[in-house]
């Protein structure tokens, strides 16, 4: 009947070809969408979207949060003091299509994954390439806690404390040459241990692959995440080691990174390769230019209540402009998105 396109529009905004209801803007959204985000909240299976709305979750305290302790620099000149959404939320909505494209597989599904030991691949134009483990890896480093808003191109938002390493610090030890014009990252494929690698609905060509050019990957807010709210991050978010890069669209973090490959040629990134019309390698959070489907302006701020959507306006480069406008200062954005 006319129910399940809606859900589905709403389980799949990044694949379905009609624009999400919530991607209205304020001034469309009457009482009736309000009423009909609801019933699609109480229809669907999605446990995950409906649960960020229940109060008990809405009051989750940072206590009781698992995985390992870690020792850490809080480094408030790079983080937010918005509020933060609680861990229930940024654990149990997600985007990881290596286990399903609903909002809830990843928290459900990700477990199978281990991610102990884990090895990363040093790959192309740098002096140290070779196969690390991830502890070599990260060794040198001191752990920080940065508080960075997350925007996903489906135009919610998170406000999340990530316990990492600056990438700029990693990249560097790997002594990159002077023919290093981009990196490029790879997650996982390992079809027994993700099963949205087994879909045969899958319209990724994994592994999922990202990238980002050399002067944005050194720039100071490039995160190499391995933490959440102070200890490891849980699989869903892209244990063990994850990117952050918090003026871009949430897909270019790409998660449980097993690759780094210095490239002299831009890489194919993932979503490019899927849509390139609607998803660019740039991908630059913009409220100036709206995706082909829906408008960038506003984002809904998660955790969000059934009758407060909490919308609230998308910034340029998510509000980071002063440390990365420079680096786009002569490409039309409109172009290059
Ligand atoms: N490997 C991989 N990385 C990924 C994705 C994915 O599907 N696979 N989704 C991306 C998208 S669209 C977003 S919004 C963020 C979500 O990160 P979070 O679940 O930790 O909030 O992860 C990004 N990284
Ligand atoms: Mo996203």
């Amino acid at each position: 009947s006319g129910q399940l396109p809606q859900v589905m529009n709403w389980r799949f905004p990044m694949l379905i070809k009609r624009r999400p209801s919530w991607a209205l803007s304020e001034s469309e959204v009457t009482p009736e969408s309000v009423y009909l985000n609801r019933r699609k909240f109480m229809a669907g299976t999605m446990a995950s979207a409906a649960a960020l709305t229940m109060p008990a979750l809405l009051k989750a305290e940072e206590g009781g949060i698992p995985g390992d302790a870690l020792q850490y620099k809080a480094m408030p000149a790079f983080s937010t003091d918005e509020k933060k959404a609680p861990y229930p939320a940024i654990t149990s909505y997600n985007n990881f299509y290596e286990f399903g494209t609903d909002k809830g597989d990843p928290a459900r599904y990700a477990d199978a994954m281990s991610v102990d030991p884990w090895s990363v691949s040093v790959e192309g134009e740098c002096a140290k390439t070779g196969a690390y483990a991830l502890e070599d890896l990260l060794k040198p480093h001191q752990y920080q806690e940065r508080i960075y808003r997350l925007r996903c191109v489906e135009a919610w938002s998170m406000v999340i404390p990530w316990v990492g390493v600056p990438l700029a610090e990693v990249l560097a030890s790997l002594q990159p040459t002077s023919k290093a014009k981009y990196v490029y990252f790879e997650t996982l494929h390992d079809p027994d241990q993700m099963r949205g690698q087994r879909s045969m609905f899958s319209v990724i060509d994994w592994p999922y692959r990202e990238g980002l050019r050399m002067d944005e990957a050194m720039n100071e807010l490039s995160f190499l995440a391995i933490g959440l709210y102070g200890k490891t991050l849980p699989n869903q978010n892209g244990a063990p080691i994850r990117l952050v890069v918090p003026w871009k669209y949430g897909f270019k973090s790409i998660k449980s990174i097993v690759r780094i490959r210095f490239m002299e040629e831009r890489p194919k990134t993932s979503w490019e390769m899927i849509a390139p019309e609607e998803y660019g390698f740039y991908a630059n959070v913009n409220p100036e230019v709206d995706h082909p489907r829906w408008s960038q302006k506003r984002e809904r701020r998660l955790p969000s209540g059934l009758l407060s959507p909490n919308w609230i306006e998308t910034v340029k480069f998510n509000g980071y402009g002063e440390q990365v406008a420079h680096l786009y200062k002569d490409m039309d954005l409109s172009r290059y998105y």
